[in-house]
């Protein structure tokens, strides 16, 4: 039991995308909430039509919550809550390990890409995407950070590699994810907190034209109360981003 909430994960092969067939899951009434853990994706997406890498031996899922179950608190700062999930279900796995946020949705070791979130909805329900890498880096073609592997940072750490198996990260990512939404003491303000204490602030961001990254040289200072960031730019001053995403 994940706090009232049975885990629920129906596991298949290869899927053009979990959040496709997530939604044609929930057009067949699929019991919700559900997660679908897929072995590998044809056509895994990330945020604003990018690609996401997707071969065997890694974590692609998504997790269907009704809106209904989400409280307002939690909401407008959601896609905030699903980084923070995936780098508590890690560093349940490997205790101590130095797994950071890059706002507002990658999860990050030493400059290199573990994993990424993408929160969609049909009005309804929300679909939390989820890509960690496990097993496999794949090379990252366009102007991404490099990418690396839970399973590296775990022989890093003197962990057994083969202890971690996307099905019991899924099922990590689920008891965090709905510990949080339960949780009807937990403020905004405090998963704000949160997520600002664990970026890495320290590293070098620009922003995304497509598959181009910006020029400017940008490093995160602070979120304010709703999630947004404030970076600071090569000439000191500062500007507070809303729904832009980074490299
Ligand atoms: C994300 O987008 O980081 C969100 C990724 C969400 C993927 C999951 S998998 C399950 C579910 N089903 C889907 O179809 N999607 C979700 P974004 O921040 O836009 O990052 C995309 C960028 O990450 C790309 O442009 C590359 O630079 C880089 N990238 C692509 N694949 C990668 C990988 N496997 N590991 C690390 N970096 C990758």
């Amino acid at each position: 039991m994940s706090e009232g909430i049975p885990l629920n994960i129906h596991c298949v092969e290869e899927v053009s995308s979990t959040m496709d067939v997530a939604r044609e899951m929930v057009a067949a009434s699929t019991r919700v909430p559900f997660a679908l853990l897929a072995g590998s994706q044809a056509k895994g997406r990330g945020t604003g039509g990018r690609a996401w890498a997707s071969p065997r031996g890694n974590m692609y899922c998504t997790i269907c919550v009704p809106e209904a179950m989400v409280p307002a608190e939690v909401m407008p700062v959601l896609p905030l809550v699903a980084g923070l999930v995936c780098r508590a279900a890690i560093m349940e796995l490997i205790p101590g390990a130095d797994v950071h946020l890059k706002w507002p949705n990658d999860i990050i070791h030493n400059g290199m890409k573990i994993g990424g979130t993408l929160v969609e909805n049909d009005g309804t329900h929300l679909f939390i995407g989820i890509g960690m890498n496990v097993a496999v880096a794949p090379p990252v073609t366009d102007a991404g950070r490099p990418a690396t592997t839970i399973h590296n940072i775990a022989e890093a750490a003197g962990v057994k590699s083969e202890t971690v198996n996307p099905r019991q990260l899924a099922a990590l990512v689920w008891r965090h994810l709905f510990t949080t939404v339960n949780d009807n003491t937990i403020t905004r303000a405090e998963l704000v907190r949160r997520f600002d204490a664990a970026m890495d602030k320290s590293l070098t961001l620009h922003r995304r034209n497509g598959a181009e990254r910006g020029e400017e040289t940008l490093t995160a200072v602070r979120l304010n109360e709703w999630g947004h960031l404030t970076v600071r730019k090569p000439d000191g001053s500062e500007e507070t981003l809303m729904a832009d995403y980074l490299f």
